[in-house]
């Protein structure tokens, strides 16, 4: 499978910029849109250096200004209609999905149904649609390529394998920050300790996911659905140095792991050249060096987003798109200081119970259980002032 023509949604972010590093390593690559929320001049010296064929800008302000000011002569597209035209044009033949949150949904499942291959940063798609994605990819004969470490662990481990012959998923998880705070002193938690994430360097929702494990929460949802094992078979193990990024365990016994040094830029570039490994100068791991790698079970008490994403993938229907939404609003608003980091997953679960779910759901049940679960949380926080407060 090779990868010429390469769209980015969202090449100002974290992952973006990253892949574009990598492209920037790759050979014959050709870029044909990138997409910015209002990071114009970010995107001014992308346009400069990879001469895409457009770009789309999705705030407003910032897009008249990109277009007054801009030496960019290629396209310039603005909001929804700009990443429908992403999505639909036929020479792309790998979109990296990199937005945040569910915005990335539909411009993500508008170009599978165009027949592009997806390499998905975007953990939203997954957990909010994974049935409406999944059947998309199979009927339109799309590939999706996991731009994460551990879903590209478990895909490189099960090339050259058989699924049926896989008895278990071991996703790895770093245990964040708080690893090693005990949960009493979880009330005190600022949002400039959670945004301290020892081992990755990630955008500010992503870290304050990775504090509070709903980001492992939310990995467990998109390993269901990309690898297709039962629930119970999807495990979460604690390994705070992050050198195994995930394994696979054979129903002989047989473990087989991937491992590496964090960086984001090893499973950007599988997903780009899968199923080959290319040579990049990327550092190169010591184990030596590292001496020594360590594990444990996670700690659902003071971890219970993690319990939420297991019971919202057994309830089924529409209920990890409102975990997510809900989760999308209790983390904001705890980076708006609003409500404290405990109450990120009390709302969390509350909202869960609360909000009914709907069965077999269609994108448009699925874009109105999101907007609605959105409104319900914000109400509630609201009109309780958070929980403790
Ligand atoms: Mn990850």
């Amino acid at each position: 499978m090779e990868h010429r023509n390469i769209s980015i949604l969202g090449s100002t972010g974290s992952i973006g910029t990253q892949t574009l590093d990598v492209i920037s390593d790759t050979h014959n690559i050709k870029i044909n849109y990138l997409t910015t929320n209002s990071n114009v001049e970010l995107l001014e010296e992308q346009c400069t250096l990879f001469t895409p064929k457009g770009v789309v800008i999705s705030d407003y302000e910032a897009f008249k200004q990109f277009k007054t000011k801009t030496n960019f002569k290629g396209e310039i597209h603005f909001g929804d209609d700009g990443f429908n035209i992403v999505a639909a044009e036929k020479s792309t033949d790998l979109l990296i999905s990199s937005l945040v949150g569910f915005a990335g949904v539909i411009p993500t499942l508008n170009a599978i149904n165009n027949n592009i291959d997806v390499a998905l940063a975007n953990k939203e798609t997954l957990v909010a649609a994974g049935e409406i994605i999944n059947r998309a990819a199979k009927n339109n004969n799309v590939n999706i390529f996991p731009i994460d470490s551990e879903h590209s662990a478990i895909q490189q481990c099960l090339t050259g394998e058989k699924i049926g012959e896989v008895e278990k998923l071991i996703l790895t998880a770093s245990g964040g920050p708080f690893l090693d705070t005990p949960l009493e002193k979880f009330d005190s938690i600022t949002i400039e300790d959670a945004l301290n994430h020892p081992n990755w360097t990630m955008g500010s929702k992503i870290t304050i996911d990775s504090a509070t494990m709903m980001n492992k929460g939310l990995e467990v949802i998109e390993a269901y659905w990309l690898f297709g094992l039962p629930i119970e078979d999807i495990d979460v193990i604690i390994h705070p140095q992050s050198i195994i990024h995930s394994m696979i365990q054979f129903v002989d016994s047989s473990v087989k792991a991937q491992l590496g040094l964090p960086d984001m830029k090893v499973p950007i570039a599988y997903a780009i050249n899968f199923p080959h490994h290319k040579p990049y100068p990327y550092k190169r791991m010591n184990l030596a060096e590292i001496g020594i790698l360590t594990f444990f079970e996670p700690d659902f008490n003071k971890f219970p987003n993690l319990k939420l994403a297991y019971k919202a993938l057994e309830k089924g229907g529409t209920s990890c798109c409102i975990l997510n939404a809900v989760n999308e609003i209790t983390v904001k608003k705890f980076l708006e200081g609003k409500i404290c980091f405990n109450e990120i997953s009390e709302i969390n679960s509350l909202m869960l119970d609360k909000i009914e779910t709907t069965n077999n759901p269609s994108i448009q049940d699925i874009i109105e259980a999101d907007k609605n679960a959105r409104i319900i949380t914000n109400e509630y926080i609201k009109s309780t002032n958070g929980i403790s407060k």
